[in-house]
């Protein structure tokens, strides 16, 4: 047998946040000092909502202080109730969201290929208690849209998108803020656009921007009036000015993270049992996740073992996103849950494995990466 390829040193996480050179933060902060003004709607807030609108192509858009509180606001502002079709194939963000809403989340199962949930999944679980969907746009690889939309529109349901992963995703060219009522994006330090915490809410019109805006805000509508049982969702100047600085050098990543992704699919794509999750036609690449799809039989190795065996090697791969929402215990007892329903969750969520994936990966990190990869499969 070859020779093990090298350990890392250092850990090889599966991602690291792009951190743009201090001093143009400093230069950023330094205004925000002068301003004497540190959250509730400063300048770099209100720059950054503009910037961002404009970079996601997002008719209106809220700035929050992270994803999980702008989806939460969202169904506060789309009066959601009862019960909401949704993926048990996310973070647990998604069917909390619901929870915190007193909502009732209703699995639906997923999409082999896109790993989504489809008008198909979600049409049988329509019942009269259904208020709306949440779509899970998972690792950037949009929901069918279009369809989900046709299907709201003629059972009048609601449609929020949980976007986290689809910064930058686009569907035939149309920017993927501009499907259903509410698409919410995460910005935490993960992402690879971030503001350390923080996430954003492209809504459809400006009435419901002015709802959303309210409700992030204590429902406040002047010193005299509270309109609404609001919660403090708001994005402070600091998150804000890094946002902006690290805005500039999104592209930059997002093109390394290209020739990154690139390397591991020449070298991945041909060994048995492995494969590169890829866009679907048409769809514009977020490029936020690097997964690899592990077929256990074909591979002679599971995805699990594949994952204990990287760590050998200092690869710190992860399982997004196993164990399913469904199997948590707060879910587990709801009949949707059900194993039996959702069988191609049950086998993605056994399959996928997250590989290190962010622009500060050298050609070299990449290959020896791939290396470890190879030889484990066959240890
Ligand atoms: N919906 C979906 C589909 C989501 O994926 C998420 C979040 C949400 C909703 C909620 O959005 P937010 O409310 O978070 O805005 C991480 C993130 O915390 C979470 O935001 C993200 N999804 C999820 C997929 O990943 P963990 O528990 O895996 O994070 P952690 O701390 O293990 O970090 C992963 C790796 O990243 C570490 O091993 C090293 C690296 N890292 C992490 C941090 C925080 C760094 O290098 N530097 C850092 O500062 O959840």
């Amino acid at each position: 047998m070859a020779s093990p390829p090298l350990t890392f040193e250092r850990p090889i996480y599966v991602t690291r946040p792009l951190l743009p050179p201090l001093a143009e933060l400093t230069a950023e902060l330094e205004k925000v000092w002068a301003s004497g003004w540190l959250a509730n709607g400063g300048e770099q807030h209100v720059a950054l909502e503009g910037e961002l609108a404009a970079w996601l192509g997002a008719p209106h858009l809220s700035l929050f202080n992270n994803g999980t509180v702008a989806l939460i606001v969202a169904c506060q502002a789309l009066r959601v109730a009862g019960e909401v079709i949704t993926s048990p194939f996310t973070f647990p963000a998604t069917p909390h969201v619901l929870s915190w809403n007193n909502v009732t989340p209703v699995f639906a199962d997923i999409d082999l290929e896109t790993m989504t949930i489809t008008p198909a999944t979600i049409e049988p679980l329509i019942t009269g208690a259904t208020s709306a969907v949440l779509g899970v746009h998972v690792y950037g690889i949009p929901c069918d849209v279009r369809g989900i939309d046709r299907l709201a529109r003629t059972h009048g349901l609601r449609v929020v998108y949980d976007g986290a992963h689809a910064f930058g995703t686009t569907v035939d060219g149309e920017p993927i803020a501009r499907f259903g009522d509410a698409t919410m994006f995460s910005f935490h330090a993960t992402k690879l656009f971030h503001t350390a915490e923080g996430g954003a809410l492209a809504v459809r019109d400006a009435d419901l921007k002015a709802r959303v805006d309210l409700l992030k805000n204590f429902g406040i509508k002047n010193e005299e009036e509270v309109v609404l049982p609001g919660i403090n969702g708001k994005m402070n100047e600091l998150q804000a000015a890094l946002g902006r600085v690290v805005l500039r050098r999104v592209e930059a990543e997002r093109a390394r993270r290209a020739q990154i992704a690139a390397i591991y699919r020449q070298r991945l794509t041909a060994v048995p049992g492995l494969r590169v999750v890829a866009m679907p036609p048409g769809v514009t690449d977020s490029h936020q996740y690097l997964i690899l799809r592990v077929n256990a039989q074909a591979a002679g190795c599971s995805r699990d073992t594949l994952h204990a065996r990287l760590q050998r090697f200092n690869i710190v791969t992860r399982k997004y996103f196993h164990p399913l929402c469904s199997q948590y215990g707060c879910y587990r007892h709801l009949p949707s849950a059900r194993p039996e329903n959702l069988p191609n969750a049950h086998r993605v969520a056994a399959e996928v494995l997250s590989l290190p994936y962010y622009g500060g990966l050298s050609d070299d990190d990449v290959h020896r990466i791939c290396d470890a990869v190879g030889y484990s499969l066959k240890q």
